[in-house]
């Protein structure tokens, strides 16, 4: 299991150093916050030891990209955070290079050339046990202990993936023990709100899921009552808005208190809105990189708004990079209002089927593809739908559509199984991800068809589940 895929790291290893003998390293990642995290180790790892690489990040791997990586002269390719859905098709590609994938998404058939280190090889298939930057990290690691200092960067990728839940487990905790012990991360226990290094208090409260508070969460002018009532200041004595890292540790206890006071007879914990607080050491302290959960966001936003590079540059302490990348942030978040405007303006349209159980919501050309998911998992969160709702949403790319399957709250559901049945029948398209959240991208004139498949096999889907309870 996990000492397997240690010892299959070290073997990776080997392999890579025998066959790399000084030429220059093709690096492929994946164009989300893990896949841009993933690169970001790789090339600091590449880079101090001066093996030259060259670098670009992709969404997916089709024939055409992969047809274009085969032209280029390198012999060594490494594909990371992306590869291990694909292995029959790189392996028709780049059958004559050498090929190492660095990966943790599922597979259907592991026969292939290349050296492929991915856990689920290992009999590690628990999602939140290691992200592609994991596995990158554990990489590097191995090429030079002196690259325990990268290990910041795969808790990022992990958050990014979604696999930080009220603390790290298996491979990520081991990940996240390296990187205390080398002095990068400070963790803290504090108050789970997002945003405590850059966000207003009162917005910080308003945009709260977890934890929930009654009568502040989506609201602002009940943030903003919920404050007054608690006698703490919106604003510094600058007349700027007050975050959470400027609280005295007065004001902090009412808050807490307060917090703790509105959700008494909720069904959770109402003690339970203390979690663990990731804190770069070395990024300045009220900076959007100074609190992990914020860093990935950042990424994530590079990563979706195209700009990948902005995300990269931020991990060689490059400072044009690191404005681009703030005002990219408030771009994201703009559109993301607008997605959800968009969502909530049109649910008794035919744009989005709401039925007992599922929901499909076909956005067309109103969400970027690049958010739809995002736009999923937001909705999942809003408390619209119940507990175990499956969530397919869809919207245009170029010439496909992009199909994004999402679950309200947390249910051992195969949705990767589900939406590989449903695609299967519009044709052989490939289906991404994992067990809890997935996509696919399949051609715009076969839409309608998907749609109605999917309706029929998703009624069926929760019929068969609700007589299974
Ligand atoms: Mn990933």
């Amino acid at each position: 299991m996990r000492g397997d895929f240690l010892l299959a790291v070290k073997e990776t290893v080997k392999r890579f150093n025998e066959l790399r003998q000084n030429k220059p390293i093709r690096i492929v990642s994946h164009m989300d916050c893990d896949g841009l995290s993933s690169a970001a180790i790789l090339s600091n790892a590449f880079y101090r030891h001066n093996i030259k690489f060259v670098l670009s990040m992709v969404r997916f791997l089709d024939n055409n990209v992969l047809e274009e990586l085969s032209k280029e002269p390198y012999d060594l390719f490494i594909f990371s955070d992306i590869g291990s859905s694909y292995l029959k098709d790189i392996e028709k590609h780049l059958g004559s290079k050498s090929v190492f994938i660095l990966d943790h998404h599922m597979f259907e058939d592991s026969r292939t050339k290349a050296v492929h280190l991915n856990p689920h090889a290992y009999g590690i298939h628990d999602y939140a046990e290691v992200s592609g930057s994991g596995v990158a990290y554990f990489f590097s690691k191995s090429l030079d202990e002196a690259n325990m200092d990268l290990s910041y960067i795969a808790l990022i990728g992990a958050i990014g993936d979604i696999q930080e839940k009220n603390g790290f487990t298996g491979l990520n905790q081991i990940i996240l023990e390296d990187a205390i012990s080398s002095g990068k991360i400070s963790l803290t226990k504090g108050l789970k709100l997002f945003g405590t290094q850059t966000r207003p208090l009162h917005k910080a409260l308003e945009y709260s899921i977890d934890p929930y508070i009654p009568g502040v969460t989506g609201s602002e002018d009940g943030a903003m009552l919920f404050l007054n009532e608690l006698n703490i200041s919106m604003r510094n004595k600058d007349n700027t808005y007050k975050k959470v890292i400027d609280l005295t540790e007065e004001e902090l206890k009412q808050l807490v208190t307060g917090i703790i006071l509105r959700r008494l007879g909720s069904e959770e914990n109402p003690e339970d809105i203390f979690g663990p607080v990731y804190s770069i050491t070395s990024e300045e302290e009220g900076s959007t990189t100074r609190d992990a959960k914020e860093y990935s966001t950042l990424l994530n936003c590079c990563a979706r708004l195209g700009k990948p590079s902005i995300g990269l540059g931020t991990f060689f302490k490059n400072k044009k990079a690191m404005e681009n990348a703030t005002g990219l942030l408030s771009t994201y978040k703009k559109e993301i209002i607008i997605s959800l405007d968009w969502f909530h303006k049109n649910r008794k349209t035919t744009s989005i089927m709401e039925k007992h159980g599922y929901v499909i919501i076909n956005a067309e050309d109103n969400v970027r593809d690049t958010l739809i998911g995002t736009l999923a998992s937001m909705i999942s969160k809003l408390n619209l739908y119940d507990l175990g709702t499956i969530i397919l949403s869809m919207a245009h790319s170029a010439n496909e559509t992009k199909i994004s399957l999402r679950l309200v709250g947390y249910k051992d559901v195969d949705l990767r199984g589900i939406l590989q049945k449903i695609v299967g029948k519009v044709g052989n398209h490939i289906v991404g991800g994992h067990k809890i959240a997935c996509g696919a991208l399949i051609p715009q004139e076969k839409e309608f068809e998907f749609i109605k498949i999917a309706d029929q096999m998703l009624s069926k889907f929760v019929l068969e589940e609700n007589i299974a309870i």
